[in-house]
């Protein structure tokens, strides 16, 4: 038998992690062993049934062809009914030293470390949808704390669509593909969800939000989380305070361009997904810090806003953020289905030191979650699949159902009992036993939104303000396509009138790239008023408050504060366009330099195999122009030489690689040969491309300056002024 490959040395394997430790017990890889059946019996064949005779017919005896075609057949299991797709990884989260006054959490605790498993998804497509939709983003991450699991399921955006959950069907079944034809697959541009966006006002807030950049991340490691809802941080003396939790990337917030998002849906589907895996792999391991706004129980009121309602952020501004501590993502995961499907998120799940507010949309989350898990997994024991299995021991009077792992010893499953001397026993609030914040709550039973909740239109209008004019005309791109995808015109008419109580050149611009009439200036008041009988689903919302109100933390253009001081190449993808007779010893100092910084390079050439340097050199291609693109890059480098040169602008796809990189705003750098290339590339009326912003050349083939501006220009990352200036996208 070969000797089995040798692990690699993983960041884990030097940090540790008592999670992957609690696990090992369930992983299996089956190199040296014996084919078996699941009852452990060797196997002789099982490439050919059981049959009578050479031709048939086959045996119903065939116990292994059964077992083997049963298992298949049972292979899948429902997908989640949103957040379908998704990819997740292990990692830890270090709490930093001095916010113990804040919590009382086992994992807040100044230095802990807590082993944490992450998944990433997007919200209305099926498992097998693009990664690149225009899309929330779902965060949710697993704390495997000493004190139980804690999950926080956040998105990449720090509102929701609606205020109440038991709208959530409703929502969801606006949202996803129409039911009658089961199209389109992961987008929201069709009727019914703007049907729904148009007569729901309170959705403005976050549909401004999912037609922005955020929608597009470049990587799943460059974009932030929230929790969305107002939770509870409690200290040790039990003083709660009011907390918003945010997950900000260390490698800054970063966006794609809407036509590379359509682009790559075609040519990597899994974008997203294998951008994490191989960085993972490659040791760039993504991290985030995790901070919470803090507000005061006494303050809950002071704002313009109910911070009880989920539609709703606290301009950072206003609130700063704290940084509590730092999550890495350092270990992919052994097997997909084992862990990133199974695993099982649930806002119930709950340490001490951590409590819920009265939202109700988090208040419906808490019975949502638990629910479809029992559905998607088959029943109540899914805490015991390894993926969802606490670190802290379990101990309780719950028994059966099916797949059950635990076996329960004893006679005794009931509290409160004196035969097992009343164990287990209920833990006090000094023994580590939760306790919910004691509250006073008081009121009629009554179905109605709050008054506190109706103006819809006021952080709308923050957020349009705080979008630069790049980010704004993105919003304004987005808003088009999507309701040109709508079929029915009073539907883009209540919804561009929805956007005139936003802002006026919102909507215009809007409804100008539609054809439609332009809203007058003053908006028009939805006739959305609550019924006399006083059973609303919403109120009218009031104008606009603080129309000129901003606030900078919501942009992510590449100076934005989110982005400050976060300009680095690290991870960044660079082409090297090259062929036969390219200046290989200025593509490997350039390669050289820009690793060294920790961007990744590959050489993009007409053929595969080895590239022949004009002075003899070689040097290996990685991909061609037929099976790679544009889109899957960052930055474009063209190579000196001038019969690679020569043969790039000759060649439509080479010519099309940089057009395309060019029109989606990337930085660009080629050699004094080089520019012969852009030049090929360049738009009809477009910008001189040479002069464009983001464009480095270089007039006598050396490299080092040429690098030093290049790297300048990635860690930009975008420059979107391009599409300012007559870019035909
Ligand atoms: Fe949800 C999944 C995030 C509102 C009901 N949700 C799900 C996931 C994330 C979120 C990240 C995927 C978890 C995973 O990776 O397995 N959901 C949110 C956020 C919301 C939100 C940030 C608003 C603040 N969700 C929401 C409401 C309801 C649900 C109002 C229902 C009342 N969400 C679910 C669910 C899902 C889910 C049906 C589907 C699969 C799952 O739970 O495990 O229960």
């Amino acid at each position: 038998m070969p000797d089995k490959p040798l692990a690699k040395q993983t960041h884990e394997d030097v940090v540790g992690n008592p999670k992957t430790d609690e696990m090992a017990m369930n992983r299996e890889d089956g190199y040296g062993t014996f084919l078996t059946t699941n009852q452990g019996l060797r196997v002789n064949d099982d490439q050919n049934q059981l049959k009578a005779g050479e031709r048939g017919p086959s045996l119903l005896e065939d116990f292994i062809y059964r077992e083997k075609m049963t298992h298949f057949d049972h292979e899948r299991i429902p997908e989640r009914v949103v957040h379908a797709r998704g990819v997740a990884a292990h990692g830890y989260f270090q709490a930093y030293d001095d916010n113990a006054n804040l919590s009382r959490a086992a994992f807040l605790q100044p230095g802990a470390v807590t082993p944490v498993f992450t998944r990433f998804s997007t919200v209305a497509g099926s498992r097998g949808s693009s990664d690149l939709a225009r899309d929330v983003r779902g965060f949710a991450v697993k704390f495997y704390t000493e004190e139980g699991v804690y999950d926080l399921v956040g998105n990449n955006m720090p509102v929701f669509f609606i205020q109440d959950a038991i709208k959530f069907p409703d929502f969801v079944h606006a949202v996803k593909p129409e039911p009658h034809n089961e199209i389109p697959q992961a987008a929201s541009a069709h009727d019914t969800f703007y049907d729904f966006i148009s007569i729901n006002p309170e959705t403005t807030h976050m549909l401004l939000w999912v037609m922005s950049d955020r929608s597009l991340p470049r990587s799943l490691r460059m974009m932030e989380g929230f929790g969305v809802h107002t939770f509870r941080l409690v200290n040790a003396e039990g003083k709660a305070r009011f907390v918003k939790f945010h997950w900000k990337p260390l490698l800054g917030t970063h966006s794609i361009a809407w036509e590379e998002a359509q682009q790559i849906s075609g040519k990597d589907p899994d974008f997203h997904r294998r951008d994490l895996w191989n960085n993972i792999e490659g040791g760039n391991y993504p991290e985030w810090e995790l901070g919470v706004q803090v507000v005061e129980e006494e303050d809950e009121r002071k704002f313009d806003f109910d911070i009880l309602d989920a539609t709703k952020l606290i301009p950072e501004e206003q609130v700063p953020v704290i940084k509590l501590g730092k999550m890495v993502l350092n270990r992919n995961v052994d097997n997909y289905f084992a862990e990133t499907e199974q695993v099982a998120f649930c806002l119930s799940h709950i340490v001490p030191g951590v409590d819920f507010s009265n939202d109700p949309l988090l208040q419906g989350r808490l019975f949502s979650y638990l629910d479809t898990q029992l559905k998607r997994l088959g029943g109540p024991n899914f805490h015991e699949i390894p993926i969802n299995r606490s670190l802290a021991p379990i101990h309780n009077n719950q028994r059966d159902g099916h797949m059950r792992q635990t076996i329960n010893k004893g006679n005794v499953a009931y509290g409160v009992n004196k035969l097992n001397h009343g164990y287990p026993q209920q833990a006090k609030a000094s023994e580590g036993g939760f306790t919910s914040t004691y509250e006073r709550v008081e009121g009629h039973k009554i179905r109605l939104r709050s008054k506190s909740f109706v103006d819809h239109y006021s952080q709308a209008r923050l957020f349009w303000n705080s979008q630069t004019d790049v980010e704004k005309m993105h919003i304004v791109k987005a808003l088009r396509f999507e309701l040109s995808h709508v079929q029915h015109d009073e539907i883009r008419e209540r919804t561009v009138l929805q956007l005139s109580q936003v802002a006026h050149d919102l909507a215009s611009r809007v409804a100008e790239g539609l054809g439609m009439a332009v809203p007058s200036a003053n908006g028009v008041q939805l006739n959305l008023a609550v019924p006399a009988d006083g059973n609303v689903a919403h109120y009218q919302s009031g104008p606009v408050k603080n129309a000129d109100a901003s606030s900078a933390a919501l942009s992510i253009a590449a100076d934005s504060p989110i982005n400050k001081g976060k300009g680095s190449i690290k991870t960044r993808q660079i082409a090297i366009l090259a062929t036969d007779g390219a200046d290989v010893a200025a593509i490997g100092e350039l390669m050289k330099t820009l690793m060294e910084q920790g961007a990744q390079t590959a050489i993009v050439a007409t053929h595969l195999g080895t590239l022949k340097g004009k002075d003899g050199q070689e040097i290996l291609i990685n991909w061609t122009f037929q099976n790679t693109a544009s889109v899957l890059f960052d930055a474009v480098y063209v190579a000196g030489g001038a019969s690679s040169v020569q043969k790039l602008t000759q060649d439509a796809d080479a010519v099309r690689f940089v057009n395309e990189a060019f029109r989606h705003c990337k930085p660009i750098a080629a050699s004094a040969e080089g520019v012969e290339l852009l030049k090929a590339a360049a738009y009809p009326g477009a910008t001189d491309i040479l002069s464009a912003d983001g464009v480095v050349t270089s007039t006598d083939n050396k490299v080092a300056s040429l690098a030093k501006d290049f790297s300048k220009a990635i860690a930009h990352h975008r420059f979107w002024s391009r599409e300012l200036k007559a870019m035909p996208a």
